[in-house]
Order: structure tokens, then sequence, then C-alpha cells
């Protein structure tokens, strides 16, 4: 089956039915705080974050047709995951057409992998790897050295493929960070209506307060799917959080996802903050986040190894959304990530649609590279 989530498994008999929970009528939730009496603060910072972006914007794009069978999803899926990553396999693809294996071979190799920004590193290690299995399997044409390099990138990539669990926590909570316009909004929706199709009942906190209009965006969104999304006009995401956790608790809510407002890694106050709302969520539930992700714009390249360290030095991440590798020739960041910061990667964006977020697959990423 083309499994999404991962199902924590049913206790032995007798299984009891699954509460296949229905979200409430109209459930955007009151402010906490009376508008006039906290006026939202104004982000000196965060205001740089394009708030004028998303005024009128659809902030989850909805695709117009579904594939319904399994084999058909997973056929598009494959499709636009190629079509997404056409412009970082072009570059690593085309080299072995009609290639001799010799020394330029290899540098071409090199400067590819470079340039789709699997970093020093992993590029070094996957020629040296690549050199002795030629050697020691005696490899003499450019396909077989294309299909070693393939099943190398798999060996590099499968660490980093872990499927996110549901059912593990009541709720689950999930905690979400990143840069701004990483995708962390976006993602979320994509992730709710994902886990929507999967009997999952999700509550929202709109933990970026910085903006009124990201607020506004997301209860506007919530009430058109029928998601809760719980807000207030404190400016305090910590809060935001504190009461999205207990509120899950209470409507026995099976997700609850945190938003929160983009930062940079290099503004230490409002990583301070982040490390803050991590703290209260667990105030709110004991062992709570269950998941913290970093959401990363796959077109950052090499800075994006420097957000997964500063992130997961404040907050131990859990795992990593790389988004928009439709967009960009350097879908090797993975590769990188691999070798210095091999977080789970639970899901790759490659683009717009719902449909265009998916798990990530070692093989299915290399084979949409390389293929
Ligand atoms: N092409 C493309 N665009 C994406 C992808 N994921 C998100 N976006 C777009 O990136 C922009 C910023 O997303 P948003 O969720 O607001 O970022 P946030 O600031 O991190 O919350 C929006 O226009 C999204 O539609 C993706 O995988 N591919
Ligand atoms: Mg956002």
């Amino acid at each position: 089956m083309f499994s999404f989530f991962k199902r924590k498994k049913a206790p032995e008999a007798p299984a009891p039915e699954p509460v296949v929970p229905v979200a409430p009528p109209a459930p955007v939730s009151a402010p906490a705080t009376p508008a006039a009496a906290v006026p939202v603060p104004a982000a000196p910072v965060i205001a740089a974050e394009t708030s004028v972006l998303h005024e009128g914007a659809n902030l989850f794009p909805e695709t117009a047709e579904r594939p319904t069978t399994e084999a058909e999803k997973k056929t598009s899926w494959m499709a636009r995951l190629k079509a997404g990553l056409s412009k970082t396999s072009n570059n690593l693809s085309l080299l072995f057409v009609g290639a001799r294996i010799d020394e330029d071979l290899y540098e071409e190799l090199e400067a590819a992998l470079l340039m789709s920004d699997a970093g020093m590193d992993a590029t070094q290690h996957l020629l040296d790897a690549l050199r002795r299995k030629v050697k020691e399997d005696k490899l003499l044409d450019a396909a077989a050295v294309k299909a070693a390099l393939k099943e190398l990138m798999i060996e590099l990539l499968v660490p980093l493929q872990k499927p996110l669990e549901l059912g593990r926590h009541e709720p689950l909570v999930m905690m979400i960070s990143g840069v701004n316009g990483a995708g962390k909004t976006t993602t979320i929706g994509k992730l709710a209506k994902h886990m929507q199709s999967f009997d999952q009942s999700v509550l929202l906190a709109a933990g970026d307060t910085f903006r009124a209009a990201a607020r506004e965006q997301l209860m506007v969104w919530g009430q058109r799917n029928n998601v809760t999304v719980i807000s207030q006009q404190s400016g305090d995401p910590a809060a935001v959080a504190f009461d999205a956790v207990q509120s899950g608790k209470a409507r026995g809510t099976d997700v609850v996802m945190v938003d929160t407002a983009g930062r940079l890694p290099t503004q230490l106050h409002l990583m301070e903050e982040l490390k803050k709302i991590k703290r209260v969520i667990g105030k709110g539930m004991d062992g709570a986040p269950h998941e913290t992700l970093l959401v990363i714009d796959g077109n950052t390249g090499q800075n994006a190894l420097a957000q997964v360290k500063a992130f997961d030095d404040a907050l131990q991440l859990t795992g990593l959304v790389v988004t928009k590798l439709d967009g960009t020739a350097k879908g090797g960041v993975l590769a990188a990530i691999a070798r210095t910061r091999p977080i789970p990667v639970y899901f790759i964006g490659v683009g717009e649609k719902l449909e265009d977020l998916q798990p990530f697959n070692a093989e299915e990423f290399v084979e949409a590279l390389l293929g």
C-alpha cells in the first residue's frame, strides 16, 4: 500500500475500533484575550517576512485532479518527483551519456555533485566509494558506473528515510520551525489534509504571532477545511502552543501541529524564543513535543546545513521537511545532510499542490535523480 504515515501497530486482540474523530464544526477558537486589550506587537526583525505576500493569496493551493488508485498515486508521484528534480538530475545524468570511464568523468561528476550542493564531504565520499567499486567490480561502461553511483547514493540517503509514526500519543504534538518562507505553514496545511485522510483529527496552533495576516489566513483555512485552529492575539507564541496542547488533550485530538514564525539561526533571541515554546509545550503535556521539525527550502543549498545544525542545536530536531525541490538544481543537499547531520527527512516537497508533499524515500529520490 502507498503508505504516507506509519501507524502504530494496533494492540493484539481484542482490537478496539479506532476512534474516528469528527472535527467540531466552525472550529476556530475564540481569542483568549480581547483584541483591544493586548495589541499585537510590532515585530522589528520578523516584520521582514512578506506579510503582503499572502494577502489574498491561497495559502494552501489545491490540485484540480486527484489520482484515484494507489498505483496511480505512485506513478504520478514518481513523475512529479522526476519533473521536480529535473534541474538537479539533468546536470548529474547527462554526463554519463556516451562517456568513457576516465579521469574526465570523475572530474565532471565531482563538479556536478558540488553544483548540486552535495557539499565537499559527501562528494568526496561518493567519489572515493565509486572509484573503489569501479575497480573492484571492473566496471567498463558508463551505464554500469551510473548504476554503481545510484547504489552508493541510496546507501548514503537511506539513513534519512523514516516514516512519521502516527498514533503514538494522544495527541501527537508536533512543533514546526524554520526560516521565513521555507514552507512551514503550507507544509502544515498539507500534512493536516493528508492526516485527515488517514482518519486523524488535527488541531493547529497559529504560533506565527508576529504577523496578523498569518494568523487570519490560517484561521480561514482551518474553517474551510474543518481543522481547528487555536489562535490568540496575545502575541505570545508559547501561550498559543500551550493552549493548543491543552485543547488537543481536552478534545481527544489525534495530532496537534504548532506553527511558528520564521527566524534566522543568527537571531539568537528568536532562537531562545523557540526553545521557550518547546519548553512550554512540554509543560502542557509530558514528553511533548513528540516531533520537532525543521522545514528547509531546498533552494537554500549549503546554507541549509547551517540551518539544520543551528536549529538542531537549539531544539534537538526529530525530523526535517525539505520543500521546493522542484525549483532547484540543488537537490544534492540531502547528501550533505546525510553526511553531516543525518536527521530523518520525513517529507519532501516538489511543488505547491497537496500531492506534491510526500514521504522521503531514498530509492525513489535517487531514481528520480539518476534514473
Ligand atoms: N514550488 C514550491 N513552492 C512551495 C513548496 N512548499 C511551499 N511552497 C511555497 O513557498 C511559499 C512560502 O510558504 P509558507 O508556507 O508561507 O512559508 P513559511 O513562511 O515557512 O510559513 C508559498 O508560496 C508556498 O506555496 C514546494 O515544495 N514547492
Ligand atoms: Mg508561515
